[in-house]
């Protein structure tokens, strides 16, 4: 097939999964082409079936905002029609299904949409009455919609009252990548008095609720030798730095910031934070998983449907720290307990959310709405 993909190309589970699904596509012979509006940040290297069509969103002095939108929806319709596209499947559904429906009014019917919607495009976007009649529009003139949790269909359905099927297609982990990495050279220089490690990755915007993991990382402090390393940045992370100072955690934190491949430094960790206030599924605790990491994390949105409760992890109510470091320190306490959740989590991440599996659904789904 001849897929055209659009996502955000910066840091983001919505961006990574586009991606990561795009290099699969090729590497099963698909014929791909990312249309967005930078280098997507995982793709990587050169792969023959893979094509990169840039959007070019020029500022003029008559427009007030570029008008990415208009920009994309452009493209979209030229690269359909010189590559002779099968289908777009756009990531994010605001403005990215809306741009391919105006692609496909220039194009032609034959080109048919794929929209996957992956959590703040419906979560937060939804609840705002400027754009939530056109997401539901974007929703309903996609070929098939797919969603990354049942959690995210079900609040796609309360809040915008769709009247389209959703199909839950779960994000997924290359196991060739994700895997427990030997990494004790490196623990020694994170540990260097073999101190447990906690991790949290995100792009430290409110919903992440980072002051939570920071909370939690000090009562268990308290309880054991522990370390906390933190990766990523946002919005939130001078707050986070201020309450690091004044905890007097600073000796025992760690900022990697921005990083292109979790995948080597994710087995450095003992356990994986995830305190989040939303989530539709929560990339990150899935690849700490297959890295063999048990995550702590809430019960917020499609959380529970990644990570299972007592089995692969712990999961708590949202803003419960305290339930959060106590369960953390349970499973830092209990080596067999621990060596077990770390079993579990590698074979229900290998199991359910193998990236093979996954590519396999979406290929399904493509054949589908291209008859
Ligand atoms: O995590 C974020 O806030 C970024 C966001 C995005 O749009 O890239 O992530 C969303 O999509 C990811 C991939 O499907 C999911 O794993 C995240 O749970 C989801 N984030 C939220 O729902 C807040």
């Amino acid at each position: 097939m001849n897929i055209g993909i659009t996502c955000y190309p910066s840091l983001g589970g919505s961006g990574v999964v586009a991606t990561e699904l795009g290099k699969l596509l090729a590497e099963r012979g698909h014929q791909v082409h990312f249309i967005t509006s930078g280098m997507p940040f995982r793709l990587g290297a050169f792969h023959p079936n893979i094509f990169y069509h840039e959007v070019e969103v020029n500022h003029y002095d008559v427009f007030k905002y570029a008008p990415y939108d208009l920009t994309l929806a452009n493209r979209m319709a030229q690269v359909a029609q010189n590559e002779k596209l099968d289908l777009l499947h756009v990531h994010y559904a605001v403005p990215h299904a809306l741009c391919a429906f105006l692609a496909k009014q220039m194009v032609g019917d034959h080109l048919k949409i794929m929209t996957t919607l992956h959590g703040t495009d419906i979560t937060v976007l939804g609840y705002d009455s400027n754009l939530s009649d056109m997401i539901r529009f974007g929703i309903e003139r996609s070929d098939l919609v797919t969603a990354v949790s049942k959690d995210l269909i079900r609040q796609t359905n309360e809040l915008l009252h769709v009247e389209k099927e959703i199909v839950p297609v779960y994000n997924f982990v290359d196991k060739r990548r994700y895997y427990p990495k030997d990494v004790r050279e490196l623990k020694k220089k994170f540990a260097p008095k073999g101190e447990k490690i906690l991790m949290h990755i995100s792009n430290f915007r409110p919903v992440k609720r980072v002051p939570d993991v920071i909370e939690i990382f000090a009562k268990v402090r308290e309880e054991m030798p522990s370390r906390l390393i933190l990766i990523g940045e946002g919005p939130e992370m001078g707050l986070v730095r201020k309450m690091i100072a004044e905890k007097d955690l600073t000796g025992d934190v760690c900022f990697l910031g921005k990083q292109e491949d979790v995948a080597e430094v994710l087995s450095l960790a003992d356990v994986m934070l995830l305190p989040s206030e939303k989530e539709s599924f929560g990339l990150v605790a899935l690849e700490a998983m297959a890295c063999g990491v048990p995550v702590v994390a809430s019960t917020a949105g499609g959380i529970p449907e990644v990570v299972l409760d007592g089995v692969t992890g712990y999961l708590r109510p949202i803003g419960d720290v305290e339930g959060m470091a106590k369960e953390t320190i349970r499973l830092l306490r209990d080596q067999e307990l621990y060596d077990n959740f770390s079993r579990n989590s590698i074979q229900r991440s290998c199991e359910t959310f193998c990236h093979e599996t996954i590519a396999s659904q979406y290929e399904a789904l493509y054949a589908k709405i291209l008859g």
